[in-house]
């Protein structure tokens, strides 16, 4: 027969030794597991005689629930100590300085937001689309014939799947618009183009922010107080802007806009190779052909478009004659901004 006595004092003594969660387990086995002390104990609660049954019954529980309340605040116990430990060990001193520095926006993209407010602020909506455009939405929905030097190969980046190019310019942005939204239409699409350009002045990549209105009785008036609101906020001066006639195939009439040169003030420099003006985007009324193609009818509506070079009014805005500094990540250069 089992001591209970003594089993209850040797469980004692036992678990004052135990360190850690394991050894715990351990011993909870040696008692309460399956072929444990006091599991068989309970077990052989068949083979105690009759008169003895229930008193033995009674002791035997006793000590289970003994067991059990012991092993369960010794596990609390360990747990807390564990944390305790964990606590002193991990810590981070909050004191210590940081030694990092902060960044900031790339210039481009400095320059990108800052085109985008000033036509937020005017009632214009951001619209963005792929880089790798459809063919048709880049060159013949807006009007680009199909023997028309910039599509030629020395000029666009083609991608191997018939159809398909590397966007020239952000227009199919305002196309795929056009083709999903009716007027009134007030948006600017900003992104990377690319053209085969290599030079100090041009680059394979660049940026683009291109602008579209398509309403009720737009005329070039609407158009003209439009960019010339922009390039005076963006230049951050009353900078004398004028138009002068140009051709796009996607606009009529068209204009390249140009802009008092903002190194020499007007009287002639190295940067607007001294005619005192500097080429700053084009504009136009969008063509009606383009209108068309896009199931807009010339007749109800009418819009202009414009498109402008970030990386030019980059290096305009911040005198920066090359390029090839926007994308050398030169940190000395990029600090600067
Ligand atoms: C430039 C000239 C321009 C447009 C872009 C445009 C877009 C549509 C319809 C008509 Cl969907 N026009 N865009 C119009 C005139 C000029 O960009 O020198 N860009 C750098």
């Amino acid at each position: 027969m089992i001591d209970f006595q003594k089993v209850q004092e040797e469980l004692e003594g036992s678990i004052e030794a135990i360190k850690d969660l394991s050894q715990l387990q351990q011993l909870k086995a040696k008692y309460l597991g399956k072929n444990g002390l006091i599991t068989q104990a309970i077990a052989r609660i068949r083979e105690v005689p009759p008169e003895e049954r229930k008193e033995y019954g009674l002791r035997v529980n006793r000590l289970k629930e003994f067991a059990e309340e012991l092993f369960k605040k010794k596990e609390e116990e360990l747990k807390a100590l564990e944390i305790e430990k964990r606590l002193s060990q991990e810590w981070i001193d909050l004191s210590v300085p940081l030694e990092t520095e902060l960044g900031s926006l790339h210039p481009i993209t400095q320059t990108m937001k800052r085109i985008r407010d000033i036509f937020v602020s005017m009632g214009f909506s951001v619209m963005e689309g792929p880089e790798i455009e459809l063919e048709e939405y880049n060159f013949d929905m807006l009007n680009i014939p199909k023997e028309h030097p910039a599509r030629e190969m020395q000029d666009t980046f083609y991608v191997n799947k018939e159809g398909y190019l590397l966007r020239t310019h952000t227009s199919p942005v305002q196309i795929r618009t056009m083709l999903s939204q009716k007027p009134p239409i007030y948006i600017m699409a900003p992104g990377k183009v690319y053209r085969r350009d290599d030079d100090p002045t041009h680059s394979p990549m660049f940026h683009q922010v291109e602008g579209l209105a398509v309403d009720r009785d737009i005329s070039f008036g609407h158009m003209k107080y439009t960019i010339e609101t922009f390039l005076k906020e963006f230049f951050e001066v009353d900078v004398p802007v004028r138009f002068r006639a140009s051709y796009f195939p996607f606009t009529e009439p068209s204009a390249e806009v140009d802009i008092g040169c903002v190194i020499c003030g007007g009287s002639g420099c190295r940067v607007c190779k001294g005619s005192g003006w500097l080429e700053v985007m084009g504009c136009g009324m969008v063509h009606p052909q383009v209108l068309k193609n896009c199931q807009i009818d010339p007749e109800e509506y009418q819009g202009f478009a414009f498109g402008m070079g970030v990386e030019r009014l980059a290096m305009l805005y911040f005198g920066i004659d090359n390029i090839k500094l926007f994308y050398e990540n030169n940190l000395r250069f990029l600090k600067q901004f």
